[in-house]
């Protein structure tokens, strides 16, 4: 395949820059813009050896750095081809213009992904894999680093592979049935035994799905209520620094601020916005109006109350029509002890999803974050492993469904032909999750994804 070239370290000043190259003329490329200092070719260089050097430009009359060369020759390599890595030193001007060599020398540039995208069409790993790189990458906490790399080491796709083989077990029994109907037929009692076991294997996995796009996506927690309630405060607390303007003048929040933080494992992009209410205030009203979009997009709604003030109709109102949504009630300014929020009341609304906290103090705080968490994480192994992407979830919910439609079938006792085609589907659902069937279309969204050199 062509040559790629990237920087593949983030832009700016640092310790070193790399810039990688891949593919069938990387070595000679990387040969003609590099002098090694013991005076021997690149080309000439072992697999997965490095050596010192100096990078030349085109004259070779011009030293642009000096720089370390790692050399690993395809097959054994990251993306199956000849790839060359080129430290640098750590400053945007240097890698970029050893990338532009790079270019005038033959290679063009990455795509973004495009090195994981060769890994995985080359055989080098599995589309799952491929998108655990991703979630690595971008891994903003220690329990959604651990889950990444668990799917990394191909253990998601090991299970939905034995998953597979099971299911064409099945289907060769099924088959041998319809091709010779006198002399064999299938034990519809063990076939029932073993989609049913595979049904609940599949359902476990399936279950911790909201776990697994929640560790890698991160949670989008939105502070919403009347103005004043004391949201700008709570979100400072939550995140604890000074980073909202809090007043006594309602109104004071505008904008969507938006911060990233991490509760118990979890991360979380916490969101805080304008207060609530009817204003003839025009920039005001955008901003409620941006605080209701922000809420209607996240996905856990933090509804704040005032404890000074008690529930208002609207606060009902609000409550009810996000009552099926993950809302969690939030009485603050408990540290002034007006116990004016009518607990009881609250409880016939929101269940057991409330807490009591002081953005002043931090009363509570903690106990808010650990109530997020587990509407997430809930009683289960947060190490247990779960699927990554929606992807992942939408290939096996499809293999849930059709295992169903096939036990179904069974129980029913429809044909063996018709149970065949609900197997296949199932199968194919999987043989997808792990790429090992794929459209290009599928592989253009998730490798767009990514950033460019890796
Ligand atoms: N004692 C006490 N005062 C608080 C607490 N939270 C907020 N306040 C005060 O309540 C007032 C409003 O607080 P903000 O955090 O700005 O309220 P908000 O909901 O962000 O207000 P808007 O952005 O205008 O909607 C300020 O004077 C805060 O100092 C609290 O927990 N305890
Ligand atoms: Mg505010």
């Amino acid at each position: 395949m062509d040559t790629i070239a990237a920087i593949a370290t983030p832009v700016g000043t640092g310790g070193i820059s790399i810039v990688r190259l891949s593919g069938h003329d990387a070595l000679a490329i990387a040969g003609r813009m590099i002098r090694l200092r013991k005076g021997t070719p690149v080309g000439k260089m072992r697999s997965w050896s490095v050596a010192l050097g100096e990078v030349v430009d085109e004259d070779g009359d011009r030293t642009i750095d000096e720089c370390i060369v790692v050399v690993m020759k395809g097959p054994r390599s990251y993306t199956g081809e000849d790839v060359v890595e080129i430290q640098c030193h750590g400053g945007p001007a240097v890698a970029e213009k050893v990338l532009s060599l790079a270019f005038r020398l033959g290679a063009r540039p990455a795509q973004p992904g495009e090195f994981t995208r060769r890994a995985f069409i080359n055989g080098r790993i599995s589309l799952d894999e491929a998108e655990a790189v991703l979630n690595i990458v971008t891994s903003s906490s220690e329990a959604a680093l651990f889950q990444a790399s668990r799917r990394l080491r191909g253990e998601l796709g090991a299970l939905v592979g034995q998953w597979e083989d099971r299911i064409v077990d099945l289907l060769a029994v099924i088959q041998g049935a319809i091709d010779f109907p006198e002399t064999i037929e299938a034990d519809r009692n063990e076939l029932l035994d073993r989609l049913e076991g595979l049904h609940r294997e599949i359902s476990a996995v399936l279950e911790r799905a909201p776990l697994g796009l929640a560790l890698s996506q991160g949670v989008e927690a939105c502070l919403v209520g009347r103005p004043n309630v004391g949201k700008s405060s709570l979100f400072n607390a939550l995140l604890s620094r000074d980073r909202a303007i809090v007043t006594d003048i309602p109104g004071a929040t505008r904008d969507v601020l938006r911060e990233t933080t991490e509760w118990y494992g979890l991360p979380v992009v916490l969101l805080d916005t304008a207060g609530l209410r009817q204003t003839g205030e025009v920039v005001e009203a955008l901003g409620v109006e941006r605080a209701r979009t922000a809420a209607a997009e996240s996905n856990v709604i933090l509804y704040v109350l005032d404890d000074t003030q008690g529930i208002y109709p609207e606060d009902v109102e609000w409550l009810e029509r996000w009552r099926d949504r993950n809302c969690l009630a939030v009485v603050t300014k408990t540290d002034l002890d007006k116990r004016r929020v009518d607990l009881g009341r609250l409880k016939r609304i929101c269940g057991d999803r409330w807490v009591r906290v002081s953005g002043a103090t931090g009363f509570g705080v903690e106990d808010l974050k650990k109530k997020v968490q587990s509407m997430y994480v809930g009683r289960g192994d947060p190490e247990a492993l779960a699927p990554g992407s929606a992807r992942q979830v939408d290939c096996l919910r499809r293999a849930l469904e059709e295992t169903e439609t096939a036990i179904g079938y069974l129980e029913e006792g429809w044909t063996d032909e018709v149970i065949a085609l609900a197997l296949e589907g199932a199968a194919s659902a999987l043989m997808e999750l792990t790429g090992k069937q794929v459209s290009s279309e599928t592989l253009d969204r998730i490798f767009s994804r990514f950033c460019v050199g890796k």
